[in-house]
């Protein structure tokens, strides 16, 4: 029986509520399924920084290299400082493994009210490709005479030619396999004047290799307004590493909560393990109540499964997160409900095994 390695980083604040409930997810289905999975426990973040002055172990990404994936929780700390935690941690691992193609889909799914009353479920179904590697997040830039009148500080924005032409790359063969075959190029080009204009250029190179991709551009605040006014218009978009971050969040609000939407943070080339992980972080103000909404993280584990290359249990999951976000007595408080993680993850775990035995009776 194929055995997948997965490695499991919980982290921090509701990262340890979710992980879990993932994982049990994933051992449901595996009990039901040809594969089954082999789990690993990173304990992982601020409490080992409390203990070791260190996110993780200076070797760790020696001891995620021979996964198949890692399920991932949250990075941040409300006793450490920011960008501590996610450089030390999160970056760390999507940087060392060259995970350069964040993706994160958007949807209404069934039961669920978004703030767009107008729009239905058919009319916002998109894709966001985040540059991962490189841009606003490149860690390029530093502080001098710090505390002084004439402190200055910059955090450069680096794109290489390489990095844009990867990542619009990967963007239009998604946008390629997608039913619309229609991509948004994201942009700033009018204000950034260097960096964002080889972006355009490159874009319309990379767009000459893909004649059957529709493709416009927008510039990233036009984007926040067409995104509420005119969702259908858009399909895949593409866009940088801090354009993309802000423009999920508000594609996770849109769709009803950020306590829903998934993410991956791939390694097109499969050089190494690929990071899958609910976009959200550690949501202090409701941690450790049992409270945390464990469907972006269930739907973040659809998306390792397809990395995985086991389609139809994906599917199966993905039916089943959709059964249950039908089903109001299963929404969290985010979603104006009352429901626990535990019950949310109990009742798609009840359901992947009464899926086997209805495939059984069949
Ligand atoms: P957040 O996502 O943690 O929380 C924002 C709001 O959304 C909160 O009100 C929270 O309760 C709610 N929320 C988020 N996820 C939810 C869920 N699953 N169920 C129910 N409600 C949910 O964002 P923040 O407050 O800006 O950040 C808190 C910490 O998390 C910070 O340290 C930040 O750096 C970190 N963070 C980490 C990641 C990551 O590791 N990928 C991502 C975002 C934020
Ligand atoms: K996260
Ligand atoms: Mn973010």
């Amino acid at each position: 029986m194929k055995t997948y390695k997965i490695a499991c980083i919980p982290g921090d604040g509701i990262g340890k509520e979710v992980v879990p409930a993932g994982q049990a997810v994933l051992e449901a289905l595996g009990a039901v399924s040809r594969f089954k999975f082999d789990f690993e426990n990173f304990g992982w973040g601020g409490d080992w920084f409390r203990a070791h002055g260190e996110m993780m172990p200076q070797d760790g990404l020696d001891a995620l290299r021979g996964k198949d994936a890692i399920l991932f929780g949250s990075a941040g700390d409300p006793h450490i400082p920011d960008h501590i935690t996610l450089w030390g941690l999160r970056l760390k691992i999507c940087q060392g493994f060259d995970q350069y193609a964040n993706v994160r889909p958007t949807r209404i799914l069934p039961g669920i009210d978004g703030p767009l009353k107008r729009c239905t479920p058919e009319q916002l179904d998109w894709v966001i490709v985040r540059e991962n590697s490189e841009g606003e997040y490149s860690g390029v830039g530093g502080r001098v005479h710090q505390g002084h009148p004439i402190e200055a500080a910059t955090d450069l924005s680096m794109m290489t030619r390489a990095g844009v032409e990867r990542i619009m790359r990967f963007a239009f063969k998604l946008a390629q396999s997608r039913p619309r075959k229609l991509l948004t190029v994201v942009t700033k080009s009018n204000a950034q004047r260097h960096a964002m204009v080889m972006w355009d250029e490159i874009a319309v190179e990379i767009a000459k290799e893909f004649p059957d991709v529709t493709w416009d551009k927008e510039l990233v605040d036009a984007c926040t307004a067409r995104m509420v006014n005119r969702p259908a218009t858009l399909d895949t978009l593409v866009a940088t590493n801090l354009h993309a971050d802000i423009l999920s969040d508000l594609a996770a609000a849109l769709a009803g909560s950020l306590g829903i939407a998934p993410t991956g943070n791939i390694d097109p080339e499969r050089r190494y393990p690929s990071m899958f992980e609910p976009i959200h972080g550690s949501a202090f103000d409701i941690m450790g109540k049992g409270l945390a909404n464990p469907v972006g993280t269930f739907w973040s584990c659809v998306m390792l499964l397809e990395h995985l290359g086991e389609a139809e249990a994906a599917q199966t999951l993905m039916a089943i997160i959709e059964q249950v976000t039908a089903d109001p007595l299963l929404h969290t408080g985010d979603l104006g409900g009352k429901a626990t993680t535990q019950q949310v993850t109990q009742a798609v775990c009840e359901r992947i095994t009464g899926a086997l035995a209805q495939r059984k009776a069949a």
